[in-house]
């Protein structure tokens, strides 16, 4: 009996839809009507898992899941052994850092001593390590933008795409500390059969990227 490739993608979010075309533009049938957590398709040897992109990282380097796909802030943050199949180019942001609009910035080594509040504690400690500089770092999970407003911190460091948020926060970018884009995470342990299904995949997503171009 085939074994079907486990692939995890976002269930509801940034990346799901640009994740599902690229599932479908490669000829790949499923269903993922709303509230479902997991499909089989009906004409490829794949199945999906529908998941928190937080918890993608950890289900493949467990192997539940054979490939998934994630921000690559997100893959960078989990820290986890699995290994990175394909850039996919889409969900294309950057992690920086911001401080309040009125405050004066001449460079990182302004962030001494501060407090920083970030959901990206390893990312930023990497980055503050490698240029020198002993910051305060807050971890939390959500609503960053509103931390130095509220005196819990002199900094932020945050996902920016437009940068509305940031304005409309009273804050202004002063380090882009990380730029990243959907990828394809894999399970360094996969097994030989599945991974021909992977390169079958790997195939066709390359022959739709070439029929863009
Ligand atoms: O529910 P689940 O945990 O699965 O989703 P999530 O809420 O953690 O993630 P989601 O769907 O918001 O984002 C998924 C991925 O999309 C992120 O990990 C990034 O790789 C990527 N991405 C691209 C973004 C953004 N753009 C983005 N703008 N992730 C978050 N944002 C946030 C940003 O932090 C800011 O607060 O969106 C807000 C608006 O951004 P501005 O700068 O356009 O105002
Ligand atoms: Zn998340």
């Amino acid at each position: 009996m085939t074994q079907n490739l486990r692939i995890a993608v976002q269930k509801s979010g940034r990346l799901s839809e640009d994740s599902l075309n690229l599932f479908k533009e490669c000829g790949i049938k499923f269903d993922n009507g709303a509230g479902k957590l997991k499909a089989t398709s009906s004409n490829f040897p794949a199945e999906f898992l529908f998941l928190r992109d937080d918890d993608i990282p950890g289900y493949v380097e467990d192997g539940v899941a054979d490939i998934g796909i994630v921000g690559q802030n997100v893959h960078v943050e989990s820290n986890k052994n699995v290994s990175e199949v394909k850039l996919l180019g889409f969900s294309k942001c950057r992690l920086s850092i911001a401080i309040p609009r009125s405050d004066v910035y001449n460079g990182i080594e302004d962030l001494q001593g501060k407090d920083i509040a970030t959901s990206y504690p390893i990312i930023l400690g990497n980055y503050l390590k490698d240029n020198g500089v002993t910051s305060h770092i807050h971890e939390i999970s959500g609503s960053v933008e509103i931390a130095p407003s509220i005196g819990l911190a002199h900094a932020v460091c945050d996902i920016v795409s437009s940068g509305g948020t940031l304005l409309s926060n009273g804050l202004k970018e002063v380090e882009v500390i990380f730029r990243s884009e959907a990828i394809m995470i894999g399970c360094p342990t996969m097994s030989a059969e599945k991974q021909d299904i992977l390169n079958q995949i790997l195939f066709r997503i390359d022959a739709v990227q070439r029929a863009k171009n």
